[in-house]
C-alpha cells in the first residue's frame, strides 16, 4: 500500500517562479501516456525493430582477467554454418574506446580497443564478434573460436596495485582543534549491476554510406558523436533513433565496445547487423556502479557543531572508462557535506583501474556514496556524545535564510528549507513517539531501530535543445534533445508544454530520442531531465506563444537552446523504522516516512513513481544486491541465481509527503527527483540497523545487510547477548 503524494507548499521569496507554483500542479497533472502501450507488451525496443533479414552478432570474450592473448583462431568459427564473417583486433581498423567526459580528464590515456590485442583486461571482455545468419549460428560460432590465453595475476578492485587514474582533493577553512566529539567510520559498498528489464542491444543499419542505429541510450546525441569518432566518419552520416528503452539507470549513459563493435561490423559488410546481450553478459561486462571504500572523520565542538569533515574515498574503476566513470567520484567527493554547515573540509578522492567490468555512474552517481558516509558519521557522533541524532542534525543544517549558500566544496546550493524538512518528516513520523515505542520494545530485548537520513541531490548542469512546432489544424509538436527509458517524459513534456501555450497536454506530441527528428541534448541523466530539458521546452513553448500573439501564421517553429545558469538541489529525509530478527537476521522495514523537495513538480504521479523506483533500486542495494569477483577475478555472481534484486513484496509500505522550495536556477522551478531513493534510502537504512544493534555494543556489517551477515553480526557480538 502506498499513501498518495501529498504537496506541502512553501513560497519562495525571489523566486521568478514562485507565483506559478501555486496554480499549476494540480490543472496540469495528466495520467501517463505511455503506459498503454508499456504495460501491454506494444512498446517497440531497440530488439523489436530489428529488420529481416538483419545478421546475428555475438562475442567469444575472455575467461581470464588478466593475461597474455597468445592468438585467437577463428578458422573452425569461420567455417561453421551461416557465419558471414569473425572479426578480431586486426579487423577493426585500430578502433578504440572513445574519450571520458573532459570534467575531469584521467591521468592517463586508456586506449582500450573494441576487441582485446595482445591482453585481455577482464572476464568478459570481448575478443571476437561472430556475424552470422541466425542467433544460434552466431552463438555456435563464437563458442568454437580460439582464445588463447597465458593467464597473469589480476587486479581486483582496492587491490593496491594500480595507481589511482583520478584524484580530486577539496581542502577549506582549518578545524578548530577542539573537538569535543569526534566519528571515525569505514564503509564499503559493493558493486551493483543496474539491471535495466531491457539488456544492452544494438541495431546498425549501414545503407547509401550512412549509417542508422537503434541504440538504448540515455544519450543519442553523444552515441552518434561516438560512433561517428570510432568509425572515422562525420557525426552526418550517423543516425541514433533510441526507440521506448526498457530502463537504463546511467548504464545506458555511455557507449560499450560491443555496441561499436556492432556498428563498425555494420559498414565493414555494409549490412544490417544486430546484438542484444543475454543477461549474463550484461553482468559480466555491462558498466556496474557503486563500490566505493569510504572512509571519514566528523569533528563536532562542545555545542555540537560540526567543526571538521575529513574523508578518503576509494572508488574501483575496473578495466576500461566509460564515459561518465569519474561522475560517481566527482559527485560523492563534492557533495559530502550534504545539507550541513561544515567550517573545514578535507576530502581526498581517488579512483584506480582494476581487471573487472568498468564502472559508470548509477541512479544516484557518487551522491549515495556522499550521503551514506555523512549520515553515518553524524548517527555515530550523536551516539558518541549522546546526543539525539534529530537534534545533532538540526543544529547544523544550512539556515533556509542563507540560501543560496556556498558549500566548502565550491558547490552553490540554490534553495531548500532543510529545518522545515527535517521538522516536517519528524512532524509525520511522529518520531517521539516512534522512540518511545522503540524504549518500550529493546526493553523487551527486540531488536529495532530508527533510521535517519537527509540528501542533497544536484540535478546536473549545461543545456539542452527544444523544439516547439504549433501546426496550423491546432497540433503541436513538441521535440526535445533528452530521451526517454520509462520515466515518463512524453506525459511530462507535454504538460510543460500545454502549461505555457494555455491548451490541453493531449494536444501535445512529444517527440524524442532520434539525433535526425530531434534537437541535438545532452540526454537524460543526472535529474536533469525536466529541469533542463523541460526549461528549454518551456522557452521555446513560450516564444511560440508569444510569436502566436504577436500573429505570425501558422505554423510556428521554434528552436531554443536552454543553458541553466547553476544546479537546482532537491533534499530530503528519510526516517524509517527497521527491526532484525536475532534468531535469523531478517531485517524489516516496519515503517518508512520520506519527506523530499524536488521544487515544482508538475506532474505528481510521475515524481512519486521515480521515487518509489529509486527507493527499490536503494534498497536493493542496502540489502541484498553485491556483484561479487573472486581472487583471480572470475565472476562469482553472473546471473541472477546469485545476485538478488530486490521484488515487489521487499517493498515496504512507502509514507511520502513533498515539500516545494522551488529552484532558482531554472525556469521551472524544478529539481532532481529520480535518484533520491537511491541516495537516502540506503542511508537511513545502515543507521537503522546500527541503532537497532547498538544495544548489542556492536555496529552493523557493510552493505547488503542481508540476513545472513546480519546473523553472522549478531552470533559474533563480543558480550554474548544472543541465543
Ligand atoms: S546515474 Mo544517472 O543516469 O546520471
Amino acid at each position: 500500500m502506498v499513501q498518495k503524494l501529498a504537496l506541502v507548499r512553501r513560497g519562495a521569496a525571489g523566486s521568478n517562479f514562485s507565483a506559478m507554483a501555486t496554480s499549476a500542479a494540480s490543472t496540469y497533472a495528466p495520467a501517463r501516456v505511455e503506459d498503454a502501450a508499456l504495460v501491454r507488451g506494444r512498446g517497440r525496443y531497440v530488439t523489436d525493430v530489428a529488420p529481416p533479414g538483419a545478421w546475428f552478432a555475438a562475442f567469444a570474450r575472455s575467461s581470464h582477467a588478466r593475461g597474455h592473448l597468445r592468438g585467437v583462431d577463428a578458422t573452425a568459427a569461420r567455417a561453421m554454418p551461416g557465419v558471414c564473417a569473425v572479426l578480431t583486433v586486426a579487423d577493426i581498423e585500430g578502433a578504440v574506446m572513445p574519450a571520458i567526459n573532459p570534467l575531469l580528464p584521467a591521468r592517463v590515456a586508456h586506449n582500450v580497443p573494441l576487441l582485446a590485442d595482445g591482453v585481455v583486461l577482464w572476464v568478459g571482455q570481448p575478443v571476437a564478434l561472430v556475424i552470422a545468419a541466425t542467433l544460434a549460428q552466431a552463438q555456435d560460432a563464437a563458442e568454437a573460436v580460439g582464445i588463447d590465453v597465458e593467464a597473469l595475476e589480476a587486479t581486483t578492485d582496492h587491490g593496491g596495485v594500480e595507481p589511482p587514474l583520478l584524484a580530486l582533493a577539496y581542502r577549506s577553512g582549518s578545524g578548530s582543534g577542539d573537538a569535543r566529539m569526534s566519528a571515525e567510520v569505514r564503509l564499503a559498498q559493493p558493486r551493483v549491476c543496474a539491471a535495466p528489464l531491457e539488456p544492452r542491444a544494438i541495431v546498425a543499419s549501414w545503407q547509401d554510406d550512412r549509417l542508422t542505429v537503434w541504440l538504448p541510450t540515455q544519450s543519442p546525441a553523444r552515441a552518434r558523436d561516438d560512433i561517428a569518432a570510432t568509425l572515422k566518419i562525420d557525426r552526418s552520416s550517423v543516425r541514433v533513433i533510441a526507440p521506448d528503452v526498457g530502463g537504463a539507470f546511467g548504464a545506458k549513459a555511455s557507449v560499450t565496445p560491443e555496441e561499436l563493435a556492432v556498428a563498425l561490423a555494420a559498414r565493414r559488410l555494409k549490412a544490417t547487423v544486430r546484438w542484444t546481450a543475454a543477461r549474463g553478459e550484461d553482468f559480466a561486462a555491462a558498466p556496474h556502479g557503486r563500490g566505493a571504500l569510504l572512509e571519514g572523520r566528523l569533528e563536532c565542538d562542545a555545542e555540537g557543531r560540526f567543526t571538521r569533515l575529513g574523508a578518503r574515498l576509494r572508488f574501483p574503476l575496473g578495466a576500461w572508462l566509460p564515459y561518465s566513470a569519474a561522475m560517481p567520484l566527482r559527485n560523492a567527493a563534492r557533495i559530502l557535506p550534504g545539507p550541513y554547515v561544515v567550517p573545514a573540509i578535507d576530502i581526498d578522492a581517488e579512483a584506480a583501474a582494476s581487471d573487472a567490468a568498468p564502472m559508470n555512474i548509477y541512479r544516484g552517481a557518487g551522491r549515495p556514496e556522499a550521503a551514506l558516509l555523512m549520515e553515518s558519521l553524524i548517527d555515530v557522533a550523536a551516539r558518541a556524545g549522546g546526543i539525539d541524532p534529530v537534534q545533532l542534525r538540526r543544529d547544523n543544517l544550512v539556515p533556509a535564510s542563507a540560501m543560496p549558500w556556498r558549500t566548502p566544496t565550491g558547490e552553490t546550493l540554490d534553495s531548500g528549507d532543510y529545518a522545515v524538512l527535517l521538522d516536517l518528516a519528524c512532524t509525520r513520523f511522529d518520531y517521539p513517539a516512534e522512540r518511545a515505542a522503540q524504549r518500550a520494545r529493546r526493553a523487551q530485548g527486540d531488536l529495532v531501530g530508527i533510521g535517519v537520513a537527509m540528501y542533497v541531490e544536484p540535478c546536473g548542469q549545461g543545456w539542452e535543445w527544444a523544439r516547439v512546432t504549433l501546426e496550423a489544424d491546432g497540433r503541436v509538436f513538441a521535440a526535445s534533445g533528452a530521451p526517454a527509458q520509462g520515466q515518463g517524459h512524453a506525459t511530462a513534456f507535454a504538460a510543460i508544454v500545454a502549461r505555457a501555450l494555455g491548451i490541453e497536454s493531449r494536444q501535445v506530441t512529444v517527440e524524442v530520442g532520434d539525433t535526425e527528428t530531434c534537437p541535438d541534448g545532452i540526454g537524460a541523466l543526472a535529474s536533469r531531465s525536466i529541469a533542463i530539458g523541460g526549461s528549454a521546452l518551456h522557452a521555446a513553448a513560450v516564444e511560440a506563444a508569444a510569436r502566436r500573439e504577436a500573429g505570425a501564421a501558422l505554423p510556428i517553429t521554434v528552436e531554443k537552446k536552454y543553458t541553466a545558469p547553476g544546479e537546482a538541489w532537491s533534499a530530503g529525509c528519510v526516517m524509517l523504522r527497521l527491526s532484525i530478527a536475532r534468531d535469523t537476521g531478517v531485517p524489516t522495514i516496519e515503517r518508512l516516512l520520506w519527506a523530499d523537495d524536488a521544487g515544482h513538480i508538475f506532474c505528481p504521479q510521475l515524481a512519486e513513481g521515480q521515487l518509489h523506483g529509486g527507493l527499490a533500486q536503494g534498497l536493493g542495494q542496502a540489502l541484498m544486491e553485491a556483484i561479487r569477483y573472486d581472487q583471480s577475478g572470475q565472476l562469482l555472481t553472473g546471473s541472477f541465481l546469485d545476485y538478488t534484486l530486490p521484488r515487489a513484496a521487499d517493498m515496504p509500505d512507502i509514507e511520502i509527503v513533498s515539500l516545494t522550495t522551488p529552484a532558482t536556477t531554472n525556469l521551472l522551478g524544478a529539481k532532481g527527483v529520480g535518484e533520491a531513493g537511491c541516495i537516502g534510502v540506503p542511508a537511513a537504512l545502515y543507521n537503522a540497523a546500527a541503532d537497532a544493534l547498538a544495544p548489542l555494543r556492536i555496529v552493523p556489517p557493510d552493505i547488503p545487510l542481508t540476513a545472513e551477515r546480519l546473523w553472522r553480526t549478531i552470533r559474533n557480538a563480543p558480550q554474548g547477548d544472543h541465543p
